[in-house]
């Protein structure tokens, strides 16, 4: 049996760092690790490839090589997904779909042969024995969220790695956290379920052999959810980290209240985490309150400042749209994420997502117009807002012009690296080669060619006098903030 694995398209969002990658000489932020997943569940005799269509072309001849295609997307890839399910069906193959954009959509799906709603450790064997027994079903729903012990190491190898500027690896799955707008919960469960310190470590081992050094994205929902399994894996991984030279800077996504706890702070920086994304989406407190996420209370300023303390940049997401947000939430955001340092804000409008509290609430109180588009910093709205929609994006423009204009957001920065000094420095990450290549290359667009490159230029005067042992960081935040900058701009203008 031929496997073809395909991950349809992204668009150009913030996400994508689309801007930012060349620099690097990559393509894509991360390997589709559902994909990856997959593929090791699949019995070891049948073949496979992965086409990851955010580094590579997908060629009627691949196509053509499979038996059967297997797609995976999110909610903001199911344009490209459509033209996959297209493509494979016009080539006569049996087409099989899964992820979270099939898990949760409302909408038609694509005419594929076989769903897989949910994860799929255990539907997917059972596929594998319908299908030798000649009785397989259209669609296959997992009936209880499979434990991780059963997930196998994923098929790094099958991905072009050299193409990637991270590899992801998931600890554990779901958030003991209820906020209204989150799908995870829904997806993923309310009750964490993490791999065995064995298991981690396997992966590490696995993505060490391959010859991976530098970022690897340890893609929890929330990786403190289950802080007593989190306690007992840090010292594991401080030990491998340190047995093998530290050859990761691990970043991962966790709730606020992580701030509050200064021993696991202690442990994440000894086991070389570098950066973590915070979930603090707004300042305002009825906001918060409105949106059930009880966890970021106190002085959020304060919970940013500890976590920094303790070497860990902090990445965060903010959200305009709330019910409850004032008139003056536009400068009340901006405000916030100047003072707390934070180099790398994801704001979003609020979008409702299928069968999340907040689309059940909508859709009670009829304002639900339509599924949303899955990426919540396009401009559009998926329901009726209370402050006037047309303020609400200008506003939203005014937020991202504002902290990404260069010298704003070259401040942070330098506020950022002050705040986080590091035990482990990432210069020793790149070699000697790729980084004088990508110092180049950064020198060239952001130096000589961008307009804005006075502003670089009194950067990288700090960078290097200030923070020197932080240099590779600072240019890696600089060129992170070009894409956005590219990104406000051009979403400026809609
Ligand atoms: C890492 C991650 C990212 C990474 C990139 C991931 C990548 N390259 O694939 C980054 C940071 C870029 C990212 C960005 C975004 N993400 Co994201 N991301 C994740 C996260 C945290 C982990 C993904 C992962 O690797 N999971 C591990 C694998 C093993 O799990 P899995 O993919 O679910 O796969 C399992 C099953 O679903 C199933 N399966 C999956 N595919 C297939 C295919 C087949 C054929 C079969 C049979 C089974 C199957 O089998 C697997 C094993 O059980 C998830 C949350 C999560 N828990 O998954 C959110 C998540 C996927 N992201 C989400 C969103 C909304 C986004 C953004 C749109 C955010 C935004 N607001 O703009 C952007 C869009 C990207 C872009 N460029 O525009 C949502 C998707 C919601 C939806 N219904 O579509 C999720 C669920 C989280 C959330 N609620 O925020 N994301
Ligand atoms: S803390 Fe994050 S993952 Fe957990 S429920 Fe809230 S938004 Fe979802």
């Amino acid at each position: 049996m031929k496997i073809l694995l395909v991950n349809p398209e992204f668009p150009d969002t913030y996400w994508s760092f689309r801007h930012a990658l060349p620099f690097e000489g990559k393509r894509c932020a991360f390997p589709p690790l559902g994909l990856l997943t997959v593929s090791a569940l699949l019995p070891q005799s049948w073949e496979r490839r992965l086409i990851d269509l955010n580094v590579e072309r997908l060629n009627t001849s691949d196509i053509d090589w499979a038996d059967m295609v297997f797609a995976t997307a999110m909610l903001v890839q199911k344009e490209s997904l459509k033209e996959v399910v297209q493509r494979a069906k016009a080539r006569g193959k049996r087409v099989v779909l899964g992820g979270p954009y099939v898990t949760s959509t409302v909408e038609q799906l694509p005419d594929a042969d076989h769903i897989f709603r949910g994860e799929a450790e255990e539907t997917l064997p059972q596929f594998v024995a319908d299908l030798a027994r000649g009785q397989t079903k259209r669609c296959y729903q997992a009936t209880q969220r499979p434990a991780l012990s059963v997930t196998p190491i994923a098929d790094f190898g099958l991905a072009n790695l050299k193409r990637y500027s991270a590899m992801s690896v998931q600890y554990s799955r779901g958030c003991p956290f209820s906020c209204e707008f989150c799908d995870i919960i829904e997806i993923y469960g309310r009750v964490p379920r993490t791999k065995s310190n064995q298991q981690m470590l396997a992966e590490f081992d696995a993505l060490k052999a391959l010859g991976w050094r530098g970022t690897v994205f340890i893609v929890d929902d929330n990786f403190i959810g289950n802080k007593k399994n989190v306690r007992q894996l840090l010292p594991d991984i401080a030990r491998w980290q340190e047995a093998n030279n530290y050859p990761f800077q691990l970043i991962t996504e966790s709730s606020v209240n992580l701030a509050d706890d200064e021993p696991l702070l202690q442990s994440m920086r000894r086991a070389g985490f570098h950066r973590v994304f915070l979930g603090i989406e707004t300042p305002v407190e009825e906001s918060l309150q409105e949106a059930q996420k009880s966890q970021n209370r106190g002085n959020l300023l304060d919970s940013v400042r500890a976590i920094q303390r303790n070497g860990i940049e902090v990445m965060a997401g903010f959200i305009v749209g709330f019910d409850h947000d004032p008139e003056d939430i536009f400068e009340r955001q901006i405000d916030f994420i100047r003072r707390s340092a934070i180099p790398l804000a994801m704001v979003g409008l609020l979008n409702a997502l299928p069968d999340t509290q907040l689309w059940k609430r909508l859709d009670r109180e009829g304002r639900l117009l339509g599924e949303a588009s899955g990426n919540n910093t396009v401009c559009t709205f998926n329901f009726k807002t209370r402050m006037d929609p047309a303020l609400l994006i200008r506003g939203y423009q005014t937020i991202m012009r504002t902290i990404y204009g260069p010298s704003e957001y070259y401040q942070r920065v330098l506020d950022s690296l002050r705040r986080t000094t590091r035990v482990h420095s990432e210069q020793h990450l790149y070699t000697p080669i790729a980084g004088l290549a990508a110092l180049m290359r950064i020198l060239v667009k952001l130096g000589l060619i961008d307009r804005e490159r006075k502003e670089f230029w009194r950067f990288f005067v700090q960078a290097l006098t200030k923070h020197r042992t932080q240099f590779a960081d600072a240019l890696r935040l600089a060129a992170v903030g070009y894409h956005f900058r590219k990104l406000s701009d051009a979403y400026g203008e809609n």
